[in-house]
């Protein structure tokens, strides 16, 4: 028998970064969808000492306690809201981050925010259907150039992403629990209050983490002060924004339309009702999937993992 300790990944790692792992450890891979039951979790966890683990899997109090031999759990990413950091911390056992990513989620995020505005996915869609022609109004976008953005959480993320608005000469506003004047200096920004951005803004984006407060963060209250003319993009989680109601903002025409990279239900329903609109662009939760993004998040998850059983302290952590 080897005595090395047991790891579970379930998270989709570099292999550079499993050879790593395979030097201490003795790895075992369990494909996402079957790890995002908990019920196959209760039954393998106890093995195990350490988890690599993706966005979906439960690491809910039960499980935690079920994994006996459990000493870190570490995230192939930065949002926790899968894992029940309040029992990891009473059982003492870590829960690491990766936040390698930032510039990489921002990047998509100006990319849904471009692609909804000028609709390049429904024109790309249009095209490979064997249509053409600007006959249609509906290739007629909005300008993103010099328009006003509102980024709701202004983290390692929403900095990124005012970072590059910059360059489309945006006026930006930002709101948070905690104001950050090194920013507001360095790149003008101006902190307002929720509802003065959701009011102002054409363009409202979403950059906080899932918690019992952001939860429904964006609903029917907060769609119907926005702007006719303004989008919403959410790259952060999906249950931020009530989904039905954007399904009715977007309907009845409260605003223009919304760029989704996350959903309140992963993998989608394929009957969620915001796929049948025409002014909504979606991507499957690939902000951070770059070969870059993606190979420093295997390493680093990696890392933060063989930190913690050689008794060391991870990389980056959180606890409760
Ligand atoms: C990943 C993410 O898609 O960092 C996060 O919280 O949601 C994404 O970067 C996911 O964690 C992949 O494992």
């Amino acid at each position: 028998m080897n005595g090395k300790p047991k790891v579970l990944v379930t998270a989709r790692l570099h292999e550079d970064a499993m050879n790593s792992l395979r030097n201490l450890a003795e790895v075992t891979t369990l494909a996402r969808q079957l790890a995002a039951s908990k019920s196959t979790l209760l039954e393998i966890i106890h093995d195990f000492k350490g988890v690599i683990i993706g966005s979906l899997e439960p690491f809910d109090k039960e499980v935690i306690y079920a994994g006996d031999k459990l000493r870190v759990i570490s995230r192939h990413g930065v949002g926790y809201n899968n894992v029940d950091v309040k029992a990891a911390t009473q059982k003492k056992i870590y829960v690491t981050i990766t936040p390698v990513l930032s510039e990489t989620v921002a990047d998509l995020t100006l990319g849904l925010i471009i692609s909804v505005a000028r609709r390049i996915p429904q024109a790309h869609k249009y095209v490979n259907e064997g249509k053409w022609g600007v006959e249609t109004g509906f290739f007629t976008g909005t300008d993103i150039y010099g328009k006003t953005l509102g980024i709701i959480g202004l983290g390692r993320i929403g900095s990124a992403v005012a970072k590059r608005a910059k360059g489309f000469a945006m006026t930006i506003l930002y709101y948070d629990l905690i104001r950050n004047l090194e920013m507001e200096k360095q790149l003008g920004l101006k902190y307002v209050s929720l509802e003065s951005l959701l009011s102002q803004a054409d363009i409202v984006t979403i950059h906080v983490p899932l918690t019992d407060k952001t939860m429904r963060l964006v609903g029917e209250r907060e769609l119907k002060r926005m702007k006719p003319t303004a989008y919403l993009i959410n790259t952060s989680r999906g249950p931020t924004v009530d989904e039905s109601a954007l399904y009715t903002a977007i309907k009845d025409g409260w605003i223009a339309g919304a760029g989704l990279d996350v959903f309140s239900e992963e993998p989608i329903n394929p009957k969620n009702p915001l796929l049948s609109l025409k002014n909504i662009i979606y991507t499957p939760h690939i902000a951070s999937a770059t070969q870059e993004c993606r190979y420093k998040m295997s390493m680093m998850s990696v890392e933060n993992t063989i930190r913690v059983l050689k008794r060391k302290k991870p990389l980056h952590y959180v606890t409760s």
